[in-house]
């Protein structure tokens, strides 16, 4: 295997260790709530940033080493396939995901863009065979090219439209011929940025015949993955259709679309939407939506998709907590994240993914603590739904007429404290104090 991380390979250690290059808490095989970690997180590399980035900025120039970059554009397309599968040894990682582009560059038509792609995957392939690195999901770029600067299903050009419908069913195969376990849609285009010149009811009507016939050609090839959507509000549009979960469930709704797709919720798309990464996974497992995960976070003092990687203790066991109650991802986590632009050397990424691994296993196994020591407390929270006229009003068994008999002689009325500050004291006690 060629050398482009010049690290050894990562691995297990414990708490304990010194070894700043170890996992102290991610141990594959260790089992907690009953399931193994590998198959709890299903850690996923992202093409797009950690292989093709160079660190490029709208003030500024490519920045990284990349020693894969190579002066032909086929040499390059091989070695990125390369410097994944080191990648993936080194650092114990054992899925990733792309976007067709992602792996070669486009051709002059489809068909050739089909064939170069193909080339590719036939490398990934072989690798495929002799590794464990599998597929988590794939994707088609619907936003690059200058061809989808209006939109891909939303844009007002039915051969643009058709273009994007060939891009996304060339991945279907592909994602079926890998053994992909997810397809994301993420509709960075569909979306507007002047509202005036927008024919909104055109639009969802093209945005949901797309959809159908990516859940008609899904189920014409047998692929047996789950189809997601990818929620994001804003940017590059001013406004995306998929804004936030809530919103896109009431589009699948509306469009008869809801048992076909499951949700791939980003942190950082959470936070620009003005929610907590938490209250996103929320509404999606509360929904039976929650596919799969894009980790990252944003950066509170900058408004945009900063795709940070995620560090912070706090967020990845709120996060945790979400998954535990959803028992679980269809998918897993994908590291939709980069390294900073002046961090530029190969082994940079693997500290980003290896210390974010380290940091959702821990955020895992003090979710689990959590949980035990909040249950409780939101069961005395509503504790006076099991009085009689509590189970009245949850069993649909009384009307305004009798509450408002029940209530109007009642002189106190007082609900129990809210108890925000000892759940915070809870929380530092699980994390720090390790109870
Ligand atoms: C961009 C999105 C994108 C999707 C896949 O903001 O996060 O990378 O995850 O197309
Ligand atoms: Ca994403
Ligand atoms: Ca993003």
């Amino acid at each position: 295997m060629c050398m482009y991380f010049n690290i050894d390979k990562v691995v297990y250690e414990g708490p304990s260790s010194k070894n700043l290059l170890s996992y102290k808490f991610y141990n594959p095989d260790e089992e907690i709530a009953g399931k193994k970690m590998r198959d709890w997180f299903r850690f996923a590399v992202a093409y797009w940033h950690t292989f093709n980035s160079r660190g490029e900025d709208p003030f500024g120039s490519a920045t990284f080493e990349r020693p894969w970059f190579k002066k032909d554009p086929m040499d390059t397309a091989f070695a990125k396939v390369d410097a994944l599968f080191e990648f993936c040894e080194k650092t114990g990682i054992e899925y990733f995901t792309f976007h067709d582009r992602d792996l070669a560059h486009e051709g002059l038509t489809l068909r050739e863009s089909n064939k170069i792609l193909d080339k590719v995957v036939e490398k990934i392939k072989e690798y495929m065979k002799s590794s464990n690195v599998k597929l988590l999901w794939g994707t088609a770029n619907l936003f690059s090219h200058p061809r989808y600067a209006q939109g891909a299903a939303t844009s007002p050009n039915p051969f643009v439209f058709a273009y994007a419908a060939g891009q996304v069913k060339k991945m279907l195969d592909v994602t079926k011929e890998l053994g992909g376990l997810g397809y994301v849609l993420w509709g960075g285009r569909e979306g507007y940025d002047n509202l005036l010149l927008t024919d909104s009811v055109l639009e969802e009507k093209l945005f949901a015949r797309f959809l159908e016939m990516v859940v008609e050609y899904k189920e014409k090839i047998g692929f047996s993955g789950v189809l997601m959507i990818e929620p994001k509000p804003k940017e590059p549009t001013k406004h995306q259709y998929d804004f936030d979960a809530s919103t896109v469930l009431y589009f699948l709704k509306k469009h008869n679309l809801f048992e076909h797709f499951k949700l791939n919720i980003e942190a950082n798309h959470a936070t620009l939407a003005g929610h907590t990464f938490a209250h996103e996974l929320r509404i999606a497992r509360l929904n039976g939506k929650l596919g799969s995960i894009d980790a990252n976070r944003g950066d509170l003092m900058l408004g945009w998709d900063t795709d940070q990687f995620p560090t912070d203790v706090y967020e990845t066991t709120f996060a945790m907590y979400e998954v535990l109650e959803n028992n679980g991802l269809d998918c897993g986590f994908n590291f939709d994240a980069k390294v900073r632009r002046a961090s530029i050397d190969p082994e940079d990424i693997v500290y980003a993914h290896v210390s974010s691994m380290d940091v959702f296993a821990l955020g895992l196994k003090l979710a689990v603590k959590l949980r035990e020591k909040v249950k409780p407390m939101i069961e005395e929270r509503y504790s006076e739904y099991n009085s009689e006229i509590g189970r009245k009003i949850l069993e649909g068994k009384t009307t305004l007429d009798e509450l408002s008999s029940y209530v109007e002689d009642l002189t106190d009325v007082r609900v129990k404290s809210l108890k925000q500050e000892l759940l915070e004291m809870v929380i530092n006690d699980v994390i720090f104090g390790g109870r």
